[in-house]
């Protein structure tokens, strides 16, 4: 341990408490990382901002609010007894269980003690003579770490839109990404949902069915596949359970989304029109995201694309009795699966029910909130509650809000003006002993989150301990890597429909926000042969400096 002792969160040489990582973040990504950092004997601090553990879980807490990945998937596989143990209920857990999962895991690796709950990171600047970080959080304190990883989430970065008169109104409004601790009630009430995106799709047929009368206002529609969720019988865990070890491999390995799945082995065309059809009607049953996985070329070629497209276009149709409104709900403006694709309980048929209406907002917008209404272009609309399921500043929104400063003084803000830069998504130049858990430029959010969050929260332990074994204080990407790997994200996303949408993948829900497809979609088994490959070679692309190296440096 001699060029990273063990600061044991003693004072340093400042009065400052040191650390030798501070982790943003206790969703699942940091709470992984504070438990392999403490098999490493690496003294961590963990903040998060909210009340308590599972990040996006603990604050998505709207009706209906589900995972759109099963969970005997969407779940750690670090520890096989966890895995076996833990009883998941459904095929797509609710998101209670899913927080109480990421409660059991603080609890059953004891991570509590080192995570401080209600404290967000405000600001961290790296101090070039020390190579450490100062990091200051909302409760007035300021510590030192040598390194800093921002477990900060995707989709942490609630989005309220800027409609003119929001504050007026008179009722509650709720946005989905931050959603009340206590139960809310809509018995009786006229509600309005505004947005059509997963949370409004997995919220909407919950809210029918308490709301004297719902009103969803669309912007935009998107293509949704049905869960056919259940509670999951004994054998099927079972089942899971005893395949574990090549499901997970299989997840890390092949599949490009983390999913294990059945792989198409055809493109689209290659089917006649009733093969192909069978083909969708298969998927559909089994339902889910892996709808995508029918053929191998979807969102590769626009007329393959079209064909899954019409395909749940139809099916839109069969559902929807009045034709008006199917139509209304039928997405024509982007290609299926270029939106992240949702995952849905009843929710084209929530709008054969009668207390349900949806407004079509394409052309006019949404021109004011009154204090008992919506008014769009043509007609106010009475309401009693408001739901924002309006989204998040995904992937960069979290971590632009926090002040973070590197070489120079510059901050990663500036730097990413024009769009995130990262190397592997890993690190960015300019911003040493500085990690992001599945930043831009990684899989992600294209990917089963939690496979993508095992990859790289191991790497960098494994990194760690690399850096450490060589007597190596500081690891900085390369500017020259750096540019290869966003050029080489971007090339690849190119090579797919992705970019024809105006998705929060490519930041087009927030207006000014650059647009670059940020997650990279190469695939996960792809990106990790990547990772692995740079670590083999030395860390490829990374400067490292020993530690004796930089304060001599600073001595002189
Ligand atoms: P999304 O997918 O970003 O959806 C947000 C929705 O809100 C979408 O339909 C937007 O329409 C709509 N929206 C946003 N601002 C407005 C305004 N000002 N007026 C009208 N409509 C608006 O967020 P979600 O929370 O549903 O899902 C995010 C991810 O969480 C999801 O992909 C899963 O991975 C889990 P637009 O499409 O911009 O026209």
């Amino acid at each position: 341990m001699s060029a990273l002792p063990s600061m044991s969160g003693k004072d340093d040489a400042t009065g400052l408490k040191a650390y030798d990582v501070v982790v943003v973040g206790a969703g699942f990504a940091g709470m992984y990382m504070l438990h392999r950092l403490r098999g490493q004997g690496l003294k961590a601090r963990v903040y998060e901002q909210g009340g308590d553990v599972g990040g996006t879980w603990y604050w998505n807490r709207y009706p209906g609010a589900r995972c759109d990945v099963e969970s005997m998937q969407y779940s750690y596989s670090f520890s096989d007894e966890l895995q076996q143990e833990w009883n998941w209920s459904e095929r797509y857990a609710p998101q209670p269980e899913i927080l109480k999962y990421a409660n059991h895991v603080a609890d059953r690796f004891n991570l509590r003690g080192d995570i401080q709950l209600n404290t967000r990171v405000d600001r961290a600047v790296f101090d070039e003579d020390t190579n450490t970080w100062a990091v200051a959080t909302s409760d007035g304190k300021t510590v030192t770490a040598k390194f800093v990883v921002l477990a900060t989430g995707c989709l942490s970065n609630a989005r309220v839109p800027d409609i003119r008169g929001l504050k007026d109104f008179r009722g509650e409004v709720y946005h989905t990404g931050h959603w009340p601790h206590e139960s809310v009630d809509f018995t009786g009430l006229r509600v309005g949902v505004i947005g059509t995106g997963s949370s409004a799709i997995q919220s909407v047929p919950v809210i029918a069915q308490q709301a004297r009368h719902l009103t969803v206002f669309q912007r935009t529609p998107n293509f949704s596949i049905p869960a056919w969720n259940a509670e999951l019988t004994a054998e099927e865990r079972e089942a899971f359970r005893k395949n574990y070890p090549e499901i997970r491999r299989f997840a890390r390995e092949e599949a490009r989304n983390g999913i294990y799945a059945e792989l198409p082995d055809r493109g689209a065309l290659d089917d006649g029109d009733n093969a192909r059809r069978a083909k969708y009607e298969q998927r559909w049953e089994k339902g889910g995201l892996t709808f995508m996985l029918a053929y191998n070329n979807l969102i590769l070629d626009k007329a393959a694309n079209d064909t899954a497209a019409d395909f749940v276009r139809d099916k839109i149709a069969e559902i929807v009795k009045d034709p008006e409104t199917a139509k209304l709900l039928q997405p024509d403006n982007h290609p299926i699966g270029s939106k992240r694709i949702c995952v849905d309980t009843e929710y084209y048929a929530t709008f054969n029910r009668p207390n349900v209406t949806l407004v079509d907002i394409r052309a006019s917008g949404i021109e004011a909130i009154l204090p008992n209404a919506v008014r769009t272009g043509a007609k106010d609309y009475e309401i009693d509650a408001l739901v924002l399921a309006t989204g998040f500043d995904a992937m960069t929104g979290s971590v632009a809000r926090i002040d973070i400063r590197g070489r120079g003084e510059k901050t990663l803000n500036q730097k990413w003006a024009e769009g995130p830069k990262t190397y592997l998504g890993l690190m960015s130049e300019g911003f040493p002993n500085l990690f992001i858990v599945t930043g831009p430029g990684s899989p992600s959010v294209l990917s089963n989150m939690i496979v993508s969050i095992e990859q790289h929260v191991d790497w960098i332990t494994d990194c760690l301990s690399w850096m450490r074994g060589r007597g190596f204080g500081t690891m900085e990407a390369s500017k020259e890597a750096e540019d290869k790997w966003v050029a080489h994200v971007n090339e690849v996303a190119q090579l797919t429909l992705y970019p024809q949408a105006n998705s929060w993948y490519m930041g087009a829900n927030i207006p000014g926000k650059p647009r670059i497809f940020m997650p990279y979609i190469g695939g996960v088994g792809v990106y990790r042969r990547i990772c692995d490959d740079v670590a083999a070679k030395g860390y490829e692309g990374f400067a490292m400096t020993a530690k004796e190296r930089a304060q001599a440096a600073v001595a002189s």
